[in-house]
């Protein structure tokens, strides 16, 4: 590509997604909507403050939208897919072969050599993509498993630019990894970036033993907010390698003036009030992803129910799950398990007019979700496996210094920053019920031990924002490690 070719863009996001979703009303007229998942939610407020650009799908196959600036002042720079790429890259090697790899195995996932080669055309088109907009010596940040191939052929096609790549989900172990037929053309893609970075340390380790198993040489131990190991590629360069825990804004949690801090807001109020204001109200919020473990929960909460530990005219449980990837078959399947649960639990313990699971299967508002949580008393977070769980973290900052208690699975990330939490196996339907008891009891019996939980952790929430993620792992670059808020022994687990 000739220097005359390049954008003008001097910081640019390459993601599957665009953070916003092309809709056609039913006018045949076009809106955009905010995208649903965690990325998107980490990613936004870093690309506001750089006013950088955003590579990314708008989320309907065949569209093909110009660019657009949002109001904060980002471009969008669409990249458009067939049907048939939804299909095979998104559908398929994206969610039924590295997903649930990646995930350690909670459903098999599927090996398919078409899908491969789609996997490849995509990342190609996203690095083309990329490399037309991207100015002279850019800082390019990839984003996640979707596009693992595109440090290595932006690396191609530019040489000039400064390439980091972060992966949101975890990265599994060796043994895991060598089941997948195309180990080596990821290795490569992965190592075409100058800074590779994971959840967790434990990814970091995982992926060295990785290069290590497949002959390159590595130097250096897993390090939180430092690019503290190195691996040298083929032709001897240097990719430094850390953890970069993500987290969230919390800025838009913590305002005072709707009671983030020691009261309960008027909203959050009525909507205990519309609950029949049960003593205690339980609270789940996933994408509709069988990694989440909603059903697990769901049937520890009916145990505890059917066994007198819970007394179902003095709790409530709230599910909000947004649709997510629904032509898939084992996301099918987990819907028609959740769905059923829901049904069965309300038809065993619901009195007219006051049901016990309330489940609504679709996206809220953040204004919405924020009065969710400050209304709630016991959050439940029990992934089976999670690369960190922004949901835990929102709860905690939104639901202030109260008494409440975090349910969480120690297979999340946030499960390293998060101590204070009632920690479960989800595993274990008796980890399960015996955490969930014990966090409604301490909230009901013990307020102040359950205020000092949350306290410490929406200090450690607080002090650990996703502007700190993005200014270490950024930083990183240049070998000038952001000056982090105290790191504790907490971040090197
Ligand atoms: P996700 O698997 O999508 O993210 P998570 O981190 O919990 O999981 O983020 C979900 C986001 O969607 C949150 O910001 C939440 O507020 C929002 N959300 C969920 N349900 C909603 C609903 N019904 N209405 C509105 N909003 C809703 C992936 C990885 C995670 C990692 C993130 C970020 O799987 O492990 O934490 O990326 O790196």
């Amino acid at each position: 590509m000739r220097s005359s070719e390049f954008g003008s863009n001097s910081f640019v996001v390459v993601a599957n997604r665009l953070p916003v979703d092309l809709h056609t009303r039913a006018d045949g007229s076009t809106e955009w909507v905010p995208s649903p998942g965690g990325l998107v939610s980490g990613l936004s407020p870093v690309l506001e403050k750089q006013q950088g650009c955003w590579v990314g799908w708008p989320g309907v196959a065949d569209a093909s939208p110009e660019p657009l600036r949002t109001d904060k002042d980002v471009l969008l720079h669409p990249v458009t897919l067939t049907a048939r790429d939804y299909t095979e890259f998104y559908e398929g090697f994206s969610n039924a072969t590295l997903w649930p790899l990646y995930h350690d195995l909670i459903v098999k996932p599927t090996y398919d050599h078409a899908w491969w080669e789609t996997y490849r055309d995509v990342n190609q088109r996203f690095a083309e993509a990329t490399a037309s907009v991207a100015a002279e010596g850019a800082t390019v940040w990839v984003q996640d498993y979707q596009l693992q191939l595109v440090p290595g052929l932006l690396r191609e096609m530019r040489p000039d630019l400064r390439v980091g790549f972060f992966l949101h989900i975890p990265f599994p172990g060796a043994d895991l990894f060598q089941q997948l037929p195309w180990r080596e053309e990821i290795l490569d893609g992965l190592l075409g970036a100058d800074l590779l970075g994971f959840q967790l340390e434990s990814g970091v380790q995982n992926f060295l033993e990785v290069a290590s198993m497949l002959g390159r040489e590595t130097a250096g131990e897993p390090a939180t907010r430092a690019a503290a190991a190195q691996i040298t590629t083929n032709s001897g360069r240097k990719v430094g390698v850390g953890a970069f825990p993500i987290s969230i804004d919390t800025s838009p949690f913590e305002a005072a003036d709707d009671g983030a801090d020691s009261e309960r807001s008027a909203p959050a109020t009525q909507l205990r009030a519309a609950l029949g204001n049960p003593e205690t109200v339980l609270l789940g919020v996933d994408r509709l992803d069988y990694t989440k473990g909603i059903l697990q929960r769901l049937e520890a909460y009916e145990e505890l129910l059917a066994n007198g530990t819970l007394d179902p005219s003095s709790v409530t449980f709230i599910q909000l799950a947004t649709p997510s990837r629904e032509r898939i078959d084992s996301y099918k399947a987990t819907r028609s398990a959740v769905e059923e649960a829901v049904g069965r639990i309300n038809g065993r313990f619901a009195e007219l007019g006051r049901p016990v699971v309330h489940y609504q299967h679709r996206s809220v508002s953040k204004q919405t979700l924020r009065d969710y949580y400050r209304a709630a008393d016991v959050m439940l977070v029990t992934p089976f496996k999670d690369g960190m769980n922004l949901v835990a973290k929102e709860f905690i900052a939104c639901h202030g210094v109260r008494p409440g208690a975090l349910v969480l699975s120690e297979f999340a990330g946030a499960a390293c920053e998060l101590e204070e939490a009632f920690l479960c196996n989800p595993f274990d339907k008796q980890s399960l019920r015996d955490q969930l008891a014990r966090a409604v009891a301490e909230t009901r019996d013990d307020p102040d031990a359950a205020t000092a939980r949350m306290r410490a952790m929406y200090e450690q929430v607080t002090t650990h924002d996703v502007d700190l993620w993005s200014r270490s792992f950024l930083s990183s670059f240049t070998g000038q490690h952001a000056a982090a808020q105290p790191v504790g022994e907490r971040d090197d687990r």
